[in-house]
C-alpha cells in the first residue's frame, strides 16, 4: 500500500555558517532551530507523512534544507547539482534514502540547479532560473522529464534565493506569488493568490494532504489563503529563517 512519506535531515550544530545570499547574517540558536524543526516534523507526521529524518551533519551547515538535494516525482526522483558548492556534498545522503522509493536520475555537470527552484504544478513544472539554477541544469531537467510526460518551462527568478521564494503550489491548479521576484503572468491558466505587500518572503507554502503548512511570520497573507478556503497550520520558523530557509525548504513529501 502507498503511503505518504517526507525525508527531513535534523539542524547542523553549525548552522550558522550557512550560505546567505539576501539577509545580513545573525547569530542562529541551535537549540532554538532544532526546536522549531521538531514542531515542523510533528506538522508533517499529523498530516499523514511517515517521517525519515537524516542525522544532523556538522560538516553541512544547511543539510536540514533536504529540498535543495533532490526533487521526487511519482516516476523517478531527480538528484541536483546544487549552485552553491558547499552543498554538492548533501546529495549523496539523500540519494541513499530515496534509492530505496525511486529510480534515481541526476543533474550533471556544467548543469546546476537546487531543488528549491523546480515547482511542480501536476505535468508541469516551472523551474526557475536563479543564482543557484542555470539554463543548463534547466534544459536537463526538462530532458530528463519529457519521456514522462512533462511540460518544462524555466522562468527568470528575480531579487530572491529560489523560485519557491517567489512562488509554491497552494492546489492542484493553484498558485501562492510574489509578482516582485517573478513574472506572475507565467501561471496564466493557474488560479493565483499574491502575497500581502508588506510580507515580501511570504509566498512559500507547503502544502500536505490539502493543508498549508506556512510561516506564523505572515499572518496578513495567511489571511488571504483561508479566504481562498486553503487550511493553515501555522509554525514559528523563525531561526530557519535566519538562515534563508522557509517550510518547503525542510522536507522532501511524496507517496510510496
Ligand atoms: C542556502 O543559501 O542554500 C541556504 N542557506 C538556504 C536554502 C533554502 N532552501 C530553499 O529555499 N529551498
Amino acid at each position: 500500500m502507498k503511503r505518504r512519506r517526507a525525508i527531513v535531515a535534523e539542524v547542523s550544530p553549525s548552522i550558522g555558517r550557512c550560505e546567505l545570499t539576501h539577509l545580513r547574517r545573525e547569530p542562529i540558536d541551535v537549540e532554538r532551530a532544532r526546536a522549531q524543526h521538531r514542531a515542523y516534523e510533528e506538522c508533517l507526521r499529523e498530516l499523514g507523512c511517515r517521517v525519515e529524518r537524516l542525522p544532523a551533519a556538522d560538516e553541512l551547515p544547511d543539510s536540514v534544507f533536504v529540498e535543495d538535494a533532490a526533487v521526487v516525482f511519482p516516476e523517478l526522483a531527480v538528484l541536483c547539482r546544487p549552485g552553491a558548492a558547499s552543498r554538492r556534498p548533501e546529495v549523496p545522503r539523500v540519494e541513499r534514502a530515496l534509492g530505496v522509493h525511486r529510480r534515481l536520475v541526476r543533474i550533471d555537470e556544467p548543469g546546476t540547479m537546487d531543488g528549491g527552484d523546480v515547482l511542480v504544478l501536476g505535468r508541469d513544472v516551472f523551474v526557475g532560473l536563479s543564482g543557484r539554477t542555470n539554463r543548463d541544469g534547466a534544459a536537463q531537467l526538462r530532458s530528463l522529464l519529457a519521456p514522462h510526460g512533462y511540460r518544462v518551462r524555466a522562468v527568470e527568478v528575480d531579487g530572491c534565493l529560489h523560485l519557491k521564494s517567489a512562488a509554491t503550489a497552494i492546489g492542484p491548479r493553484a498558485v501562492l506569488v510574489q509578482p516582485e521576484w517573478v513574472d506572475a503572468g507565467a501561471f496564466t491558466g493557474f488560479d493565483r493568490v499574491e502575497v500581502h505587500p508588506a510580507e515580501p518572503f511570504a509566498a512559500n507554502a507547503l502544502v500536505v494532504g490539502g493543508t498549508a503548512i506556512y510561516a506564523d511570520a505572515h499572518p496578513r497573507t495567511r489571511r488571504r489563503l483561508e479566504d481562498r478556503g486553503v487550511p493553515v497550520r501555522g509554525l514559528d520558523v523563525s531561526e530557519l529563517a535566519r538562515a534563508e530557509g522557509a517550510v518547503t525548504c525542510c522536507s522532501l513529501v511524496f507517496e510510496s
